[in-house]
């Protein structure tokens, strides 16, 4: 059994956070538990939340790539950075639709497509409708990631069948704009906002290893927990530093604080789906085992995100069967 000292830290950091609304120092007591004791406490979440031997596998596309007018500081896409990416134009419908049935014959349960757009124009939306339709069509969920979005384009693509929405907070309030100038913190909590509102499932997540502080990461997680529905999906992505862009040289993340980041996130949000994403090529088998004991149930598969590289696949079915886990499958359609 625990050491009971009687004090509000222990309190806290035994107690299970059934509620609405957590703290930053309700947070931060959790995340500097000792490390056997977060994962222990995480695990424990886990288990009782969701099967521990399964991860759920998406599958990214870049349907439209690079010339993006954003200056998001990480990114391979932004024309702010000379990261020597070539832009092209809007993918054909048909051409996605090849693609998505390639991933679903190799087990990917739900197809991301991601565009390099501030928002969508309005002259884009019939392409990225029929985009939708169809991959819902081949029996896959359907997740997009496109920028910011309006109300009216929400309720079109919740229409269409799009299952999920893919929106990064990135990193926390206070940080945001050393990574981002080019719109708002409370810009994207609006078209998070915006997609809640128009009944689409929410993805949204962060990036570590940009040079944020602890308290930051711990934010992070704090305001996505405190959403008035948290995210079904969390991606949590270790930086790819991209030559040229503005993160280029931003360092090294130790492990263990990835991890702790991890577990946290399992602990404040019991039942969304944490997504181990971006950076997998450059962690350990050892730190990916440590993140899904951690609760992480989620990974991108395939040899490529949107840009940058990801472990191959035989890569991951070798993990995968090291670790004795498996690929979840969708439950059948009603
Ligand atoms: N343009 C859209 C947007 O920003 O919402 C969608 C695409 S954007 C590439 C999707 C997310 O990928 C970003 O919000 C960021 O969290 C993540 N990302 C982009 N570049 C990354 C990098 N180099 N390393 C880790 N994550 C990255
Ligand atoms: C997310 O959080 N990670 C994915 C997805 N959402 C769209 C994107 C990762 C991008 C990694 C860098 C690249 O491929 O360019
Ligand atoms: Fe554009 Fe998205 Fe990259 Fe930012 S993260 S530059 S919005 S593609």
């Amino acid at each position: 059994m625990l050491p009971n000292t009687g004090n509000s830290a222990s309190r806290i950091a035994s107690a299970n956070l059934q509620r609405d609304h957590v703290t930053q120092g309700e947070a931060t007591i959790i995340y500097n538990l000792p490390f056997n004791d977060l994962l222990f406490r995480a695990h424990g979440v886990h288990r009782a939340n969701f099967e521990p031997n399964t991860v759920q596998m998406s599958r990214l596309l870049s349907v439209k790539t690079g010339g993006c007018a954003e200056d998001c500081g990480y990114c391979s896409q932004s024309a702010h950075y000379p990261t020597g990416l070539k832009a092209s134009k809007l993918m054909e419908v048909k051409r996605v639709l090849a693609e998505a049935s390639k991933a679903r014959d190799g087990g990917a349960t739900r197809y991301c497509m991601g565009a390099a757009w501030r928002s969508p124009k309005d002259r884009d939306m019939d392409a990225i409708v029929a985009m939708v339709e169809g991959v819902k069509a081949l029996g896959m969920e359907t997740c997009m990631t496109l920028g910011m979005l309006t109300p009216q384009q929400s309720s079109r693509l919740k229409d269409a069948g799009l299952d999920y929405y893919n929106h990064n907070i990135d990193t926390s309030e206070r940080f945001y704009s050393e990574i981002i100038t080019t719109r708002t913190f409370a810009d994207r909590l609006e078209t998070l906002a915006n997609v809640r509102e128009a009944g689409i499932k929410v993805c949204a997540g962060g990036i570590l290893g940009m040079g944020e502080t602890t308290d930051d990461r711990i934010s992070m997680l704090v305001t996505l927990a405190n959403l008035p529905t948290p995210p079904e999906s969390v991606p949590i992505n270790m930086l790819i530093p991209i030559p040229g862009s503005k993160l280029a040289d931003a360092g090294s993340l130790d492990p263990i604080d990835f991890v702790r980041t991890v577990a946290l996130a399992r602990i404040l949000m019991p039942t969304s789906h944490v997504r181990l994403s971006a950076g997998r090529t450059d962690m350990s088998d050892e730190t990916q085992a440590l993140c899904f004991f951690a609760g992480a149930n989620s990974i991108f598969v395939g040899d490529t995100l949107l840009t940058a590289d990801n472990p191959d696949e035989d890569q991951d079915t070798a993990l995968f069967r090291r670790l004795g886990l498996k690929a979840e499958q969708l439950e059948p359609a009603e």
